[in-house]
């Protein structure tokens, strides 16, 4: 069912993570011109990453007909693998941002509890700026997601990614305007534009606006979902480093001066708790040898700084799936810092994680919530 209104005019609103789920969403990682030796090794990861999500709510994975059996093998019988079209596995920004309502009575005469938005995508920025020229398949995800669980679809024109944006349920949401206002996205809106359409579609009141996101998360133009989330209402969590000589650093001070300043919608200020990178870490020969550079993907160079956050992690029922780089003083810390920030859930490490950031994310761009009604 195609909505002609904004979700928000319907009593729509994008709950946070935090919020109970029904079931996650995932895609499965195929292409060898971004996954490293056709894919295996993110396939193993990414077999891991579901593994221990389906220990806290339901997931299905979707992958393409010609690795519908692969998936099928590798993943557990307790997931449903679905065959889908996509171009690649990103379902965080492929796939709908799910909103909820409450309201018995709706003013649009239907009984539906939850809903998707279908931004529209440009693979990060475009023909010649973007991660891949093609992008035919992505465009239908979200689309195809709603429609097999006959839920309605909020369509909209603008370009925009679910991993650049993050809200706390309390009618804030976290930005980048190194994202959302970079003219490969939608140069013809102004920033007050794009405020209006995110508080029409998310049914946020405030928009917070990080002016950039993680060093060397080039792929996405610094979404925020690399660089910092809401753990709960009022409380961030920030991509850090204490290291004055590293890029990052800059980049975290900034975003720590404007977020000291700022409050929720609610009124409250924020608590910014900080949250180390990893490494630096960076692509070896061999890793970069193992993508097929001649694709029509951006080529992978040895030596690239990888865009690697734990802050990139998603919240299950019960659990916050937690990447783990091999880096054993920062990998303890994250753990021990994210169990503070959630004390009544079980953090789950994920190692070889690194396998994900090869491709360009982590496990918060490849998982989608899908909110219970
Ligand atoms: O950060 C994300 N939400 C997705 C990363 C996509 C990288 C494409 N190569």
């Amino acid at each position: 069912m195609e909505m002609k209104a904004a979700p928000s005019h319907l009593g729509f609103h994008m709950p946070a993570e935090w919020e109970p789920h029904s079931q996650c969403w995932m895609g499965w990682p195929e292409r060898p011109d971004n996954w490293r030796d056709n894919a295996k090794h993110a396939q193993h990861v990414l077999s891991k990453v579901a593994t221990a999500i389906s220990k806290f709510e339901p997931i299905t994975v979707c992958a393409s007909a010609a690795q519908w059996e692969n998936a099928r093998n590798q993943l557990p019988t307790n997931i449903r693998v679905l065959e889908m079209s996509m171009n690649d596995s990103w379902f965080r920004d492929i796939g709908p941002t799910f909103v909820v309502r409450k309201s018995e009575v709706n003013s649009d005469n239907t009984e539906h509890k939850v809903a998707g938005i279908d931004w529209n995508f440009n693979s990060w920025g475009g023909v010649d700026d973007g991660c891949y020229t093609d992008w035919t398949l992505d465009l239908f995800v979200a689309r195809k997601i709603l429609g097999n669980e006959r839920l309605p679809r909020f369509p909209h024109t603008m370009i925009l990614e679910g991993g650049s944006i993050h809200v706390d349920g309390e009618g804030t949401c976290l930005t980048t305007e190194e994202c959302l206002l970079n003219e490969n996205r939608n140069p013809n809106m102004s920033k007050e534009q794009i405020e209006d359409e995110l508080k029409a579609y998310l049914g946020v009141k405030k928009v917070i606006w990080l002016p950039r996101g993680l060093y060397g998360d080039d792929d996405t133009n610094g979404h925020i979902d690399n660089m910092c989330c809401f753990a709960k209402p009022g409380v961030v969590l920030l991509s850090w480093t204490d290291d004055e000589t590293d890029p990052q650093y800059e980049r975290s001070m900034e975003a720590f001066s404007v977020l000291s300043n700022e409050r929720n919608a609610c009124g409250r200020k924020l608590e910014i708790i900080k949250l180390h990178v990893p490494g630096p870490l960076f692509m070896t020969n061999e890793e970069a040898a193992g993508v097929a550079q001649d694709g029509e993907a951006k080529p992978r160079l040895p030596g690239t700084r990888l865009a690697a956050s734990y802050v990139n992690f998603y919240i299950a029922n019960g659990a916050i799936i937690t990447p783990q780089f091999g880096d054993q003083k920062w990998d303890d810390e994250a753990v021990r810092v994210l169990s503070r920030a959630f004390p009544n859930y079980q953090v789950v490490r994920i190692e070889g994680a690194r396998e994900i950031v090869l491709g360009g994310g982590n496990i918060h761009c490849i998982t989608q919530q899908h909110p219970a009604a």
